[in-house]
């Protein structure tokens, strides 16, 4: 079976872990956000790259969900006896090895998908992971600093500023002359069923939808696309993911997402027992719905997560 996931960071990454063993057989691509992507002391950061490469690998922070195990923060105090920042941002020193490893590739004249296979030797993550697209893509957010309407940068949204003020807009930039990435629209074209996992459907889903084509790819491939909600009980599991929906006009339900996405879209939309009211609401929009367990608290039950999208996928096949 050949499965496509869609994916950001945290919520992603631990759902992909409980998909490979709900699916040990399957051949599963992984198309990650890039949008988070950022510069910082000249190297290129992936965090959601990283995140997926970590988690599946086996390096992972497990109690942040990003970042490496056992990490120390030494460089990083060095840069700021320097006065160089942003201190804001924790760049750890086994985690900096990584970028570097990345720029340098970068720099020698490979595209992002094959730093990422290259980096991917290492971890073995089981799983293709693709970069949405090798072009740059920076997703910026409009907010309103010192009374003046300035965009910044996501990780400066959301890390620095926590999200704790609105979010007027949030745009993907260079989305809409990126070309996805080698092997993408093929991954689609050939998948049996395409997952959307528990990933803000803002800033991770919607921006790896937003590169030209893959939206498309997904809608023309004729197969089941299921998707988890990584809202439970009207609010994020973690993070700030109803912030950014506001700022599309998208209420924080899960029902509300599901309709974002759309019948065009979405065949079939898992949420939480305890969201089990919204089925009918999803349902009357045309997406088959399901209330499951979504709680991601453990192997077993993530990978009934996981089980419970792939039977939703061959009941709407
Ligand atoms: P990020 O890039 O690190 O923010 O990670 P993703 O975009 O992949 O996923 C973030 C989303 O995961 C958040 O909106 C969370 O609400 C969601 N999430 C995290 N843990 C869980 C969980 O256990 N269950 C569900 N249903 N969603 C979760
Ligand atoms: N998230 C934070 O909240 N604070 C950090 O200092 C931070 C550093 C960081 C470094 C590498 C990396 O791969 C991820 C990192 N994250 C950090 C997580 C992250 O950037 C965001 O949570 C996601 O991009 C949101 O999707
Ligand atoms: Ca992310």
């Amino acid at each position: 079976q050949r499965i496509v996931v869609l994916a950001g960071g945290v919520g992603g990454a631990r759902f992909l872990r409980g998909l490979r063993v709900a699916a040990p057989d399957a051949d599963v691509t992984v198309i990650g956000n890039t949008g988070d992507d950022i510069h910082l002391f000249g190297l290129k950061v992936c965090p959601d790259l990283d995140t997926v490469m970590y988690t599946l690998g086996g390096g992972i922070d497990e109690a942040k969900g990003w970042g490496r195990e056992d990490e120390s923060f030494r460089v990083k105090e060095e840069l700021a006896a320097y006065g160089v920042g942003p201190g804001w941002f924790g760049l750890g020193d086994r985690d900096f090895a990584t970028h570097i490893v990345r720029t340098q590739m970068l720099g020698a004249g490979y595209p992002l998908s094959e730093v990422t296979a290259a980096l991917c030797a290492r971890w073995e993550p089981g799983v293709r992971l693709l970069p949405m697209t090798d072009d740059r893509v920076e997703t910026h957010v409009a907010v309103d600093l010192d009374g003046e309407r300035r965009a910044v940068h996501f990780q400066e949204y959301w890390v620095r500023l926590r999200a704790s003020v609105e979010a007027h807009a949030v745009v993907p930039v260079g989305a809409d002359q990126a070309k996805p990435a080698p092997g993408v629209l093929d991954a689609i074209a050939e998948a049996d069923v395409v997952l959307f996992p528990p990933s803000n459907p803002v800033v991770s889903v919607g921006t790896i939808l937003a590169v030209p084509g893959i939206r498309e790819g997904i809608a023309d491939a004729g197969v089941p696309v299921v998707g988890l909600s990584p809202l439970v009980g009207d609010a994020p599991v973690h993070g700030m993911a109803d912030k950014v929906l506001a700022a599309i006009g998208v209420e924080a339900t899960a029902a509300a997402v599901a309709r974002h996405y759309g019948s065009g879209l979405l065949d079939g939309w898992l949420v939480d027992t305890v969201d089990a009211g919204s089925v009918p609401a999803v349902e009357e929009a045309g997406i088959r719905c399901r209330a499951v367990p979504l709680m991601m608290d453990g192997p077993e039950a993530t990978a009934q997560m996981a089980r419970d999208a792939l039977a939703l996928a061959e009941e709407v096949r």
